[in-house]
């Protein structure tokens, strides 16, 4: 152990702890901007800059350990000096109109710059007026960029993709594309985990609500709103809603006040996709198993998350006919509220305005694919929201939400089971999948529990599921560098599996890109655990037991892998 004084307090630490790490022990949080645990601790910003008697220069906390008898200043008046003039000399050049800044209010650079006293700028402003592709789901805005280096980090190191780098030099230094590329031409695959990891307002997603209020705002238009698995492990968090309060009824409350006329779950299309998904696995390695050719090769992969899809076209173009051909969960909803649930209201299925809301901001890119319209050319979902805008437009409404009570959602779309739930953290899609496999293959169900080897945040797991006799082999990834560790060993021949589950953000879509930002904070763990307990409390835990869902076959589809259900809920990934 190591003894030192902090701001005259004594205190006792491991060897090899930081100085912001002793610090906070003893309840003393010294202001951080570029640094991220365990991922960018490069003391980049001097924001941190603490004075250690005996040492000329002041030295930045995070990444500066402690030593016996060592005396710290957090705040002495050099301390406070430096950050003082560092964090002046980061705003100027640093857009700071923040009335207009959708980070207002959630930023740290705000916040410093606040309890610092900064209330005017002495040094002249220069900013970086760059342009940008305003209709890529990311938006990079380098005038509020503090070159933190948080968005290449966690792009290259986290998702194993390196589209940021820093470029020119000096005083003009900034943050852009590798190589100057347009964003759309690079290989982003806009899981918006930069933003996520944003300080400051510099990275956002484009923001859709506008076109969804004048959708709502139009008599013509009936307008359907899905919620996502994950939306309801965090939709509460911005709005100071506990956990437990935070339900997806009440959501239900707070969507309808906003003027959606109908709410349902995306969990519904989730069993739809296990029902898709699991016979096109089953119908694969029966044909398999009796030594008919399958050209595409294995292991097949699930398809749902978008940014891993993109990734895969990207990257590893050689595997995109392994991706299952089932659509996701999003745009299965869409399919299928523009025709049977239009049959349902008998209505024209151009007068249904279906809007999502999801953790994610590559939805938005999937649901504008060409492959994803439908017959008529039109959009299978029309926007795609993540829960930031969406908690915009509640505000926006004025719904004021301790007023909000729970409200049932929509009939037959808005039902989901325990195993719908899942599909939101790392590991769920596979569990679902194995529980309804069991059933498919032997008519009858498993205990719900009997599959859990996939949970957990490992970043890459595997294991064998025993259906019955019949051993699959499956893996499950979270995370695109996890995933791409992954795939070379498949491609060398040093792994063999029948199933992959692979989400593009750590922990599955619960840490995806679109969810309510808390800088420096990985909630991921914490909401997926929202979403296991109710899966374990939910009355029906198989997908193939969703009344819904059965009726949705027996009314409309068919079968699974029925010509309709392929019209409508499979997808050609090359298209
Ligand atoms: Fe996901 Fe999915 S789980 S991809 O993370 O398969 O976004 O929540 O909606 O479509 O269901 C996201 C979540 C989501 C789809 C489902
Ligand atoms: Fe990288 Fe994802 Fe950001 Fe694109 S959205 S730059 S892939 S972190």
């Amino acid at each position: 152990m190591v003894k030192l004084t902090i701001d005259n307090c004594e205190v006792m630490v491991p060897e090899h702890t930081t100085i912001l790490d002793a610090a906070k022990s003893a309840g003393i949080q010294i202001p951080t901007l570029c640094y991220l645990r365990d991922l960018n601790e490069i003391g980049g910003c001097r924001v941190c800059v603490v004075e250690v008697e005996g040492c000329d220069q002041l030295v930045a906390a995070c990444n500066n350990y402690v030593l016996d008898g060592m005396v710290v200043h957090t705040n002495s008046p050099k301390a406070r000096e430096a950050r003082r003039t560092n964090v002046q000399l980061l705003l100027s050049q640093h857009d700071s109109r923040c009335t207009s800044c959708v980070r207002s209010g959630n930023c740290n650079l705000q916040t410093i710059a606040n309890d610092l006293g900064i209330f005017y700028l002495p040094y002249e402003q220069h900013l970086a007026r760059e342009g940008w592709d305003f209709d890529f789901p990311i938006i990079r805005d380098n005038d509020k960029c503090i070159k933190c280096m948080r968005c290449i980090k966690v792009c290259e190191s986290v998702q194993g993709l390196g589209i940021w780098d820093l470029t020119n030099r000096a005083t003009h230094t900034a943050v852009g594309t590798r190589g100057r590329a347009p964003i759309g031409k690079t290989d982003c695959v806009a899981c918006g985990q930069c933003i996520t990891h944003c300080p400051t307002g510099a990275l956002r997603e484009r923001d859709d609500t506008e076109t969804v209020f004048d959708a709502i705002a139009d008599p013509d238009k009936i307008v359907l709103v899905q919620i996502a698995p994950a939306v309801r492990s965090a939709w509460g968090e911005e709005l100071g809603i506990s956990r437990e309060e935070a339900t997806v009824e009440r959501l239900a409350c707070a969507l309808r006040r906003v003027g959606f006329e109908y709410v349902f779950d995306t969990d519904f299309s989730a069993d739809l996709t296990i029902m898709e998904e699991g016979s096109e696995l089953l119908e694969r390695l029966g044909k398999a198993a009796k030594g008919e050719g399958d050209s595409r090769g294995w292991p097949m992969f699930t398809s749902c998350c978008p940014g891993w899809v993109r990734f895969v076209k990207a990257r590893y173009p050689e595997f995109v006919d392994r991706l299952s051909t089932s659509k996701s969960p999003q745009q299965m909803f869409g399919a299928i509220a523009k025709t049977y649930y239009a049959k349902v209201l008998g209505v024209e299925p151009e007068r249904l305005f279906v809007v999502s809301v999801m953790p994610c901001t590559a939805k938005k890119a999937e649901c504008a694919l060409p492959s994803m319209m439908g017959e008529d050319g039109a959009p299978d979902v029309d926007v795609a929201l993540t829960v930031r805008e969406m908690v915009r437009m509640i505000r926006a409404s004025h719904v004021s939400v301790d007023t909000l009570v729970e409200e049932p959602l929509d009939t037959p779309l808005g039902f989901g089971t325990g195993a719908g739930v899942i599909f939101g953290a790392t590991g769920g899609v596979m569990e679902a999948a194995v529980r309804s496999a069991y059933y498919l293959v032997t008519g009858k169900n498993p205990d719900a529990d009997f599959f859990t080897d996939v949970r957990g945040l490992e970043g890459w797991k595997e294991a064998v599921a025993d259906i019955d006799g019949t051993k699959v082999r499956v893996a499950v990834a979270h995370g695109l560098g996890n995933a791409a560790r992954l795939l070379d060993a498949i491609r060398d021949g040093r792994v063999r599996y029948d199933f992959v589950e692979v989400m593009a953000c750590p922990g599955g879509c619960v840490g995806g890109g679109g969810q309510p930002i808390h800088d420096g904070c990985e909630l991921a763990a914490e909401r997926g655990q929202v979403l296991w307990s109710l899966d374990a409390k939910a009355d029906i835990r198989f997908s193939h037991e969703n009344p819904d869902v059965q009726a949705c076959y027996r009314e409309f589809l068919g079968a699974p892998l029925s010509p309709l259900a392929e019209e409508l809920l499979h997808t050609d990934h090359h298209a």
